[in-house]
């Protein structure tokens, strides 16, 4: 009888086991899709990074330094990576005193300006994880620009400075 269940437990293992591969395999193919609509790219990304959390952990954030070197001003319209299957343009205000987390529709860069994505201020928010984060990991984003299209970065995980601030999520 024990046996038995045992051998259930290992079947299970494979099936789970397969079919997150298969998925990787989907994200991955995806990606590869996306790279040939790139455009003129006047954007330039900065230490990309995203924030290492504990393996239990669905959620994570990935910050940077955008930089338009053109001479318009362009917008950072969505995201996209294979370490998360939602990858959401977020701000942050401040609420009766507590720091909220939102989605945003685009982030604008000014003609020949930076603009940070930082801890505390705009960030890419990934949700729904699809595998755990470890320190000096590489992963790769799939940025699409209004004007400069797609632009590949690829940031490394670090531990990030705990949050000061208890935040939450705005979500409807
Ligand atoms: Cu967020």
């Amino acid at each position: 009888m024990k046996f038995k269940s045992l051998i259930y437990l290992f079947i299970s293992f494979c099936v789970a086991y397969i079919l997150i591969g298969c998925q990787k395999h989907m994200h991955h193919t995806h990606e590869e899709h996306s790279e040939h609509k790139q455009g003129k790219k006047n954007i330039m990304v900065h230490n990309p990074w995203v924030r290492a959390v504990p393996p239990v952990s669905e959620t994570s954030a990935a910050y940077m330094m955008l930089m338009n070197h053109g001479d318009k001003a362009d917008q950072l319209l969505s995201v996209k990576s294979s370490i998360a299957k939602v990858v959401e343009i977020h701000n942050v205000k401040k609420e009766n005193g507590v720091m909220k987390m939102f989605p945003v529709k685009y982030i604008k860069i000014a003609a020949g300006k930076n603009q940070a994505l930082k801890p505390g201020g705009y960030h890419l928010m990934l949700m729904k994880l699809t595998k755990t984060l470890k320190v000096g990991q590489e992963i790769e984003f799939i940025l699409n620009f209004k004007h400069s299209g797609m632009v590949k970065v690829i940031a490394t995980v670090k531990e990030g400075e705990s949050m000061k601030h208890d935040m939450k999520h705005d979500h409807g």
